[in-house]
């Protein structure tokens, strides 16, 4: 082993160091820490400023945050608390060996609960307040692997019935059952936050601790003492998300935060770190980025030992060891730590030279110990100034014994054996015989005994139980017909994009008097991307200090203003916090009865591409609100190439269940769908969000012509009839976005130079007419006997006639995904293929969606079906300027 303590006695240096340790002590006992702090503080300047170069270290050593000296008492009744959590461990544990008995494989988790329990059980019988009518409650995000734990305490607290917990991960079955992790979207009344999918609960929480600050800031709820906690795993610090938000927590002082990191030193195929130490890695991580650490390493029986111990070589010892040492020797026998532990120094051994082999071997680790835990919660909780992260030493697998119990295996042990149970039942003195245990029956003591009094009275004093969702909002009356209307009536000429049209709503939505307070902006650095620098000033943006500086453009009319009371959120360039600070202000409705309204705008490209799962989290979660993808389409951002040209967002939106898709053209298009979607979110309450894409493509607004509001929201409606309906050749042209304008353009070339009648079709939403394409089909399919059901998109191209196109900015496959609904053969133009630098006229042409694309598309259409000659064609190519042999965008 490297870096052996020697076993020789260091002579006149140990002395020295003796009595320098000697007189510190005597300063702690005599002044305090806060003198002995200072002394350490002025020593080290001196030292530096006497030449010595002191290694920097963000670590402290490998011992508990807390003495014992200042252990608060533990209030509970430790015994009955031990008592309640066995119970748990065992339900736990019986929902998955039960659930896999019934069926081979199902799943579910024992060994994460089973190193979590002290953890999750010391904060249920002291610190997690319910929300209530009073008060706003505590905030709980729990590891989502560990949901067995959660659901076994609701069993025991009478909220979750036996059958449920039989039917845990079968969900379909009669009477219902259990969902494996936390998903509000299947458990509305229980989870509230998706967690599962590791890393985004941290990031989640982060923006959750600083959201209910900002709610304060601007007035929209009490000041109050409510805290967010996080339960993670060692291993899930490892995904970029869980650290990546770190420094804004310690940034904005958010002291109503505590992360708590289950350091069992293992993941699911091994150890996190077996050659390193994860707990020194994160403590110097979080240090390093001026959060509260707090190291629970080891438990209570440690410390006579470390009393003992006045030369620091237990520590010293214990900062040596790797993590897949600590692994082996928590499994190990007395004898083993003894010898391979203790045994490296024989002033060590002579420290536990009383201990029998057996307490060795029952020395616990720090969360495994609730006196341990309650210390760390309570000072996490009284800590001011900055968030808290707790880093609590484990087992994996604990009480699994030979189950499992700090083995590489055990993250997927679900099977335990006749011996294994029985070992398990009696390691936690479950009232269960020999016989009866092998069956893994579910166990809760009857109603009237001091296990269920005391865990309901400890509930009823924290206000109730927890995890618990409910909507707690009033629904709005949201009447807003006055405040869109003007957007109904075009631009008078003017050329603006849909950005701009966007941002006209914004600013007049700031100042309705029933949504104004409740808009939440959120950017992430791109405001004048979108010309929203207007909205600077007036409605500023949110800053806890304020604005400690006189801004650089303060004589300007739109200058940076930062203010306590600002609503827009600037979150800097960070898509995934963003949609963070989104998924906080959509689901305020819930968490905190606040019908906050986010509109979350951003480079479409960095949306679903980038942050796919946070925006799956944000629908799981019943998310409200309007993501907006800015600067979309991939020939209508001009010049930005590759990277930036978004021709995927409306197709990556289509997995998500929940989200309503729009590619609107015209400005009063996205009037109407966010009118539409208030009403349907914050009235109806409809668990739907929107993705709405806006383009910077500048042009003239039309009016709304009639009243095609219900075709808008189902997806389609005619823009723009052919002058001439009765002409020989006809067309029917699908425009979406800005490329709707090339459909128009070309419904005039191919009526004045071809002779064709086209109608042209503004498509807001594909994935609209598909959904109802594909339910209509279900729905038939499923009720042949009655009067079949006929697709949206069929009844609308009922009287259509001829040759059909579509074109849109995204891919082919858009359009053509519903093709099988209309009357006849599509002809598709998209943008599949990579990006260019370039303008958009010559994108348009590089793609091949441009008004002379989709003229030669359609006299194509009309060709093949013998409508036209070959020598139109031929002609309309060279004449619309179109180079047959150039390169395949798809490919090129
Ligand atoms: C993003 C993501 N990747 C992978 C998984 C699969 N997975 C579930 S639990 C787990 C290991 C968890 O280890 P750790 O975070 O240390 O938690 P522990 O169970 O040890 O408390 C893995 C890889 C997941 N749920 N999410
Ligand atoms: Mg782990």
């Amino acid at each position: 082993m490297d870096n052996e303590i020697s076993t020789q006695p260091h002579g006149m240096e140990d002395v020295e160091i003796q009595e320098w340790l000697e007189s510190l002590d005597s300063v702690l006992e005599s002044s305090g820490p806060e003198v002995a702090a200072e002394i350490l503080e002025r020593l080290r300047a001196h030292a530096t400023v006497n030449g010595i170069d002191l290694p920097f270290t963000a670590n402290t050593p490998y011992a508990n945050t807390i003495p014992p000296r200042l252990e608060p008492l533990f209030p509970g009744d430790q015994e009955l608390e031990r008592r309640i959590k066995s119970l748990i461990r065992w339900n736990a544990l019986a929902m998955v060996v039960r659930a896999n008995r019934v069926e081979h494989n199902i799943g579910g988790h024992i060994s994460t609960y089973a190193s979590a329990a002290t953890l999750y059980e010391v904060g249920f019988n002291h610190f997690f307040r319910a929300r209530t009518e009073e008060f706003e409650g505590d905030t709980v995000y729990f590891q989502g692997h560990a949901s067995p734990g959660m659901y076994a305490r609701a069993f025991l607290e009478g909220r979750i019935s036996a059958q449920k917990l039989e039917n845990f991960r079968r969900e379909l079955k009669p009477g219902g059952g259990l969902s494996s992790y936390p998903h509000p979207w299947l458990m509305p009344d229980f989870w509230e936050f998706p967690t599962v999918s590791m890393g985004l609960s941290p990031l989640m929480a982060i923006y959750q601790a600083r959201f209910n600050r900002y709610l304060e800031d601007r007035g929209l709820k009490p000041v109050t003492d409510a805290k967010v906690w996080a339960f993670l795993g060692d291993g899930e610090t490892d995904e970029p998300e869980s650290l990546g938000a770190i420094t804004l927590a310690s940034r904005e002082k958010l002291d109503n935060l505590v992360f708590v990191i289950n350091c069992n030193l293992q993941r699911l195929d091994g150890p996190v770190r077996g050659n390193g130490q994860i707990i020194q890695e994160l403590e110097s991580a979080f240090r390093g980025a001026r959060w509260n650490v707090i190291k629970v390493l080891w438990g209570s029986e440690w410390d006579p030992i470390f009393e003992r111990d006045t030369e620091g070589l237990l520590v010293k010892r214990m900062g040596e060891l790797v993590d897949g040492e600590y692994q082996k020797l928590v499994v190990s026998s007395g004898a083993y730590v003894r010898e391979h532990f203790f045994g490296s120094d024989p002033r060590l051994l002579k420290l536990v030279e009383p201990m029998s082999d057996e307490s060795l071997r029952r020395l616990r680790l720090g969360g495994h110990d609730p006196r341990k835990v309650y210390a760390a919660y309570k000072a996490a909780v009284e800590h001011k100034g900055s968030p808290t992260v707790i880093l609590a030493r484990t087992i994996k697998g604990y009480g699994l014994g030979e189950a499992g119990e700090g083995k590489n295996v055990t993250h997927q042990q679900k099977k335990l054996n006749e011996d294994e149970l029985r070992e398990f039942r009696s390691r936690f003195g479950i009232p269960l015989n020999d016989e009866d245990c092998i069956e893994v029956p579910f166990y809760r003591p009857p109603e009237d005994s001091v296990e269920i009094q005391y865990l309901r009275a400890r509930r009823e004093a924290l206000g109730g139980y927890v995890p618990k969702r409910s909507v707690r909002t009033k629904p709005l009356a949201a009447d807003h017909d006055e405040l869109f209307k003007e957007f109904h009536e075009g631009s008078d000429g003017r050329e603006v994009s849909t950005t701009m049209a966007f941002v006209g709503m914004l600013r007049k939505m700031l100042k309705d008097e029933e949504i104004g307070k409740l808009v939440v902006p959120i950017v992430p650095d791109e405001a004048r991307t979108f010309g929203m620098e207007s909205l600077f000033r007036t409605a500023g943006i949110y800053s806890s200090v304020g604005q400690k500086y006189e801004p650089v453009d303060v004589n300007t009319l739109l200058y940076y203003k930062e203010a306590k009371d600002g609503q827009i959120l600037e979150e800097g360039i960070t898509e995934a916090g963003s949609m963070g600070s989104f998924i906080a202000a959509g689901s305020a409705y819930a968490t905190h009865g606040i019908n906050t309204i986010p509109f979350f705008i951003y480079y479409s490209m960095f949306g679903f591409q980038r942050i796919a799962d946070f925006i799956w989290a944000a629908a799981d979660m019943r998310t409200r609100g309007f993501m907006l993808g800015g600067t979309s389409g991939r020939t209508t951002l001009s010049g930005e190439g590759l990277q930036h040209q978004d021709g995927n967002s409306q197709i990556l939106a289509l997995p998500v269940p929940n989200i309503k898709a729009y590619d609107p053209a015209f400005a009063y298009e996205i009037a109407v769908i966010i009118q539409d979607g208030i009403r349907r979110m914050y009235k109806d309450g409809e668990n739907v969000f929107y993705y709405i894409t806006v383009m910077n493509e500048p042009y003239a607004m039309p009016p709304m012509p009639g009243d095609v509001k219900d075709g808008i929201l189902h997806g389609m409606y005619c823009f723009r009839p052919a002058a001439n309906g009765k002409a020989k050749l006809r067309a029917q042209l699908f425009g979406s976005g800005a490329i709707l304008n090339e459909a128009l353009r070309a419904q005039e070339i191919l009526e004045t130079k071809y002779g064709v009648a086209a109608d042209v079709w503004s498509v807001t939403s594909y994935k609209e007419l598909y959904n109802d394409g594909i339910e209509t089909e279900r729905w038939n399919r499923l009720h042949p006997g009655e009067k079949p059901r006929v697709p949206y998109v069929t009844k609308c191209l009922s009287d259509a006639t001829g040759v059909l196109i579509a074109a849109s900015d995204y891919l082919k496959t858009l359009p053509n995904m519903i093709s099988k609904w209309m009357p006849r053969r599509l002809a598709s133009l998209g943008t599949d293929g990579f990006g260019r630098s370039e303008g958009r006229a010559s994108l348009r042409d590089f793609f091949e969606v441009d008004s002379r694309f989709i003229t030669l598309a359609t006299l194509h259409e009309l060709f093949v079906d013998g409508k036209v000659e070959r020598s139109v064609l031929d002609k309309a190519i060279k004449d619309l300027g179109i180079n047959a042999d150039k390169p395949n965008p798809v490919t090129s």
